[in-house]
C-alpha cells in the first residue's frame, strides 16, 4: 500500500475554466501524526477539522458542510487534483477525451457518442462478499445466526474494524490522480422524494457514468444549500506511480477491494474496484442499502424495483412496482411492448423504487436513478426493441464484444449483427465466432455474462411521461417474483399485505452473474433484496407489516409471478417477454376488483380462462402452468421454514410465523 505524503492537504485553484473548476493540490510542510493517518484516519476530525479552518476558503464556491468533507477525504486520499464537478457538456467531453487519452474507453463508432470499456478481467460484478455494513450493534445490520450458521443477509463489520480497514487502504491512495467531487440528485432535483449525494472518487470512468445514472452537477449543488447529503467516497486504489502495470489500462485493486456503509453516519466508503454497483455509489449502495436504512427512519419504502405506467383499452391507467432478483428479465419487463391490442406499457424505472404514503394513503414511487445500467447480453430487438433504441447513443458499454465495422456486440445479437464482420470479445480475442472454444474445450463467450450498457433514461422510447413527477407516480400493485423452474404458478395473488408480505420474505431465484456467484443454485433472495438490505432483515419485515396498522392507507395489491416455470422437457411453459400483458392485464384487473380469482393453497389464481390469451401464437398448458404439485409446496415450506430458523432464528416477526403455519395448513388440507 502506498505511503501517505504527510502534511495537510493545501488547495489551490490553478485552473478556472469556463464550465468547471479544476483544483490543484500540494502538500504542506508540516505534517500530521503519522498516527493521524494511519491509524484512525476517519475518525480523526479534529485533524480533519484543521485542516478546513486554515485551508476552507480555497473551495469557495462549495457550501461548508461539503468543502469540509472534501477537505477531510482529500487529506487522507491526497489526490494531485480536486476536480468539483458541474455536469456541463464541455467537463463531460474533457472526461471522455482523458478516458480515451487513457485508453480506457474507445468509440463504438457505428452510433453516435457511444463508448466501450474494457475492465481488468479481476474487476467484473458486484463483490458480495466484501460489502459491508457497519453498525455499533451488530443486531441492527444483520439477524443474529447460532454458532457455525453462515449468514447470508448481508455482512457486518465492527465500527473500530472497520476504520482500520479503510485507514490501511485510503491514506495515499489517490496520489497522482485527480479527485473528483460529483454532487448528484437521486430523483428528480427538488422532489420531496429525492435525496442528494455528495461522491468523491478518483475514477473519470465513475463521472461519466453517474453523469447517465443520477442527475448531477451544478444545480444538485444550488438545491442542496446547506442541507444534508449522503457522503459516498470511492477510491480506485491505485495510487501513482504504479507497482505493476494495469491491466486493460483499468485500474482497480481486487485484492483490497472493500464496499462498506456506515449507516448511523449516512456515509459510504469504497475501494479498490472501479465497476457496477461497487463504484457507481447512487446505485446499489445509496438508493438501496443507505436509502433502506433512511427509508426505515423517516417511514417510507426504499426497494429493488421497477416501476410500470399500464393503461389499458379503455384508456385508464395504473401503476405497479416489482421486485426481482437480478438476472429476471427486470429491464425487459420495464421495457415491455404489450402484445395486447390496445394495451400500452411505460416505463418509470427498471431497478429501484422509493416508495413513500402521501397525505391521501396513495403510495407513490418515484425512480431514484435517471439512467439504466442493463446487462447487454441477451438484449436485442426481439427480447427488447425499446432497450436497443435506447443504447443507440450517449452510452457507456461495459465488457461488451465488439465488430469490426464498430458495433457492439453480445450473446443474443447473434441474428442481428452482419456475417461479414468480424468480432473482438471482451478480452480482446480477435475472430471470436460461436464456436471458439478454450483449449479445454469450453465454449467461450464474446461478451461477459455481466457486461453493461450505461445509458440515459431519457433516451427511452417508452418513458412515462411522469417518470420525473416529483410527486411520484401511485402505486396499485407490488409484484414479487423470481425464476423458479418448478412448482411456482404463472401468477397469484396474496389473500391481504401480511401475506403478501411473507411471499416477498420467501422469494427464491436462480442465482446471476450481476454478482460472483459461480454456479447456478436456487438462493433465498428475500423481496430481491438480499445483497441490498441496509438494515437487519428482521426489522425490515416489521417496517413492512407495520403499513397495515397504520389507519387510511390504501395499500396495493401484492402478486407473485413466475415466467420461468418448465416442462418435464426441460422448456419454458410460457413465452414471456411482451405476452407478459397478459398476466399484467389480470392484475389490472384485479386491482379495478374484477372478480376474476378464487382461492387455493397459496393465494388467490386466475380462474378459469379470465387470463386473455386471444392472439397468443404459442400454445400454452395453462392446466400446467398453474398446477400446485403437493410435494413441490410440502418441501417449499420445509426449506422456508429452516431458512428462517437458520438466518433469522430471533429477529422473524410472529407474523410471518403464523403466515407460513397457515400455508401449511391450507396445503395439508387443499393440495
Ligand atoms: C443490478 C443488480 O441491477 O445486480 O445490477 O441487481
Ligand atoms: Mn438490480
Amino acid at each position: 500500500m502506498a505511503e501517505a505524503t504527510k502534511g495537510p492537504v493545501v488547495v489551490d485553484i490553478v485552473h478556472d475554466g469556463e464550465d468547471h473548476t479544476e483544483y490543484s493540490t500540494h502538500h504542506a510542510v508540516k505534517a500530521f501524526s503519522k498516527c493521524s493517518l494511519h491509524t484512525s484516519p476517519f475518525a480523526n476530525q479534529k485533524a480533519a477539522a484543521a485542516a478546513t479552518k486554515i485551508y476552507s476558503t480555497q473551495l469557495d464556491g462549495l457550501q461548508s458542510s461539503i468543502r469540509q468533507y472534501v477537505l477531510e477525504k482529500a487529506d487522507i486520499c491526497r489526490p494531485d487534483n480536486i476536480h468539483i464537478c458541474d455536469g456541463s457538456e464541455t467537463e463531460n467531453a474533457s472526461l471522455i477525451e482523458k478516458l480515451q487519452k487513457d485508453g480506457m474507453i474507445t468509440p463504438l463508432k457505428k452510433y453516435d457518442n457511444c463508448w466501450l470499456a474494457r475492465t481488468d478481467p479481476k474487476d467484473v460484478a458486484r463483490v458480495e462478499s466484501k460489502t459491508f455494513i457497519s453498525t455499533p450493534d451488530k443486531r441492527d445490520t444483520i439477524p443474529i445466526v447460532a454458532d457455525g450458521v453462515s449468514g447470508k443477509l448481508g455482512n457486518w463489520i465492527a465500527p473500530d474494524v472497520l476504520e482500520q480497514e479503510l485507514g490501511s487502504r485510503f491514506p495515499g491512495c489517490m496520489t497522482g490522480r485527480t479527485m473528483y467531487v460529483i454532487p448528484f440528485s437521486m430523483g428528480p432535483i427538488g422532489s420531496p422524494l429525492s435525496k442528494i449525494g455528495i461522491q468523491l472518487t478518483d475514477s473519470p470512468y465513475v463521472v461519466a457514468s453517474m453523469r447517465v445514472m443520477t442527475r448531477m452537477g451544478k444545480e444538485v449543488l444550488d438545491t442542496l444549500g446547506e442541507g444534508e447529503f449522503v457522503k459516498c467516497l470511492h477510491s480506485v486504489g491505485q495510487p501513482m506511480p504504479l507497482k505493476e502495470p494495469l491491466t486493460n489500462n483499468w485500474p482497480c485493486n481486487p485484492e483490497r477491494t472493500i464496499v462498506s456503509h456506515i449507516p448511523d453516519r449516512r456515509e459510504i466508503c469504497s475501494f479498490g474496484s472501479g465497476y457496477g454497483g461497487n463504484s457507481l455509489l447512487g446505485k446499489k449502495c445509496f438508493a438501496l442499502r443507505i436509502a433502506s436504512r433512511i427509508a426505515k427512519d423517516e417511514g417510507w419504502l426504499a426497494e429493488h424495483m421497477l416501476i410500470l405506467g399500464l393503461t389499458n383499452p379503455q384508456g385508464e391507467k395504473k401503476y405497479i412496482a416489482a421486485a426481482f432478483p437480478s438476472a429476471c428479465g427486470k429491464t425487459n419487463l420495464a421495457m415491455l411492448n404489450p402484445t395486447i391490442p390496445g394495451w400500452k406499457a411505460e416505463c418509470v424505472g427498471d431497478d429501484i423504487a422509493w416508495m413513500k404514503f402521501d397525505s391521501e394513503g396513495r403510495l407513490r414511487a418515484i425512480n431514484p436513478e435517471a439512467g439504466f445500467f442493463g446487462v447487454a447480453p441477451g438484449t436485442s430487438n426481439s427480447t427488447n426493441p425499446n432497450a436497443m433504441a435506447t443504447i443507440e447513443s450517449n452510452t457507456i458499454f461495459t465488457n461488451v464484444a465488439e465488430t469490426s465495422d464498430g458495433r457492439f456486440y453480445w450473446e443474443g445479437l447473434e441474428k442481428e449483427t452482419p456475417d461479414n464482420v468480424s468480432i473482438k470479445t471482451w478480452l480482446n480475442e480477435e475472430n471470436w465466432t460461436k464456436d471458439t472454444k478454450t483449449s479445454d474445450g469450453k465454449k467461450v463467450l464474446a461478451a461477459h455474462a455481466n457486461s453493461r450498457f450505461c445509458a440515459p433514461a431519457s433516451q427511452c422510447p417508452v418513458m412515462d411521461p411522469a417518470w420525473e413527477d416529483p410527486a411520484g407516480v401511485p402505486i396499485d400493485a407490488i409484484i414479487f417474483g423470481g425464476r423458479r423452474p418448478e412448482g411456482v404458478p404463472l401468477v397469484y395473488e396474496a389473500f391481504n399485505w401480511n401475506h403478501g408480505v411473507f411471499i416477498g420474505a420467501s422469494m427464491k431465484s436462480e442465482s446471476t452473474a450481476a454478482a460472483e456467484h459461480k454456479a447456478k443454485v436456487m438462493m433465498n433472495d428475500p423481496f430481491a433484496m438480499r445483497p441490498f438490505f441496509g438494515y437487519n432483515f428482521g426489522h425490515y419485515l416489521d417496517h413492512w407489516l407495520h403499513f397495515n396498522d397504520r389507519p387510511n392507507l390504501h395499500l396495493p395489491k401484492v402478486f407473485h409471478v413466475n415466467w420461468f416455470r418448465k416442462n418435464t422437457a426441460g422448456q419454458f411453459m410460457w413465452p414471456g417477454f411482451g405476452e407478459n400483458t397478459r398476466v399484467l392485464d389480470w392484475i389490472f384487473r384485479r386491482c379495478a376488483g374484477e372478480d376474476i380469482a378464487q382461492e387455493s393453497a397459496i393465494g388467490l389464481v386466475p380462474k378459469p380462462n379470465s387470463i386473455n390469451l386471444e392472439g397468443l401464437q404459442e400454445k400454452v398448458d395453462m392446466q400446467e402452468l398453474f398446477h400446485l404439485p403437493r410435494e413441490f409446496w410440502e418441501k417449499e415450506i420445509t426449506d422456508i421454514r429452516s431458512y428462517f430458523k437458520t438466518q433469522v432464528p430471533q429477529d422473524l416477526p410472529a407474523e410471518i410465523e403464523a403466515q407460513l403455519s397457515l400455508l401449511e395448513e391450507r396445503v395439508k388440507t387443499q393440495l
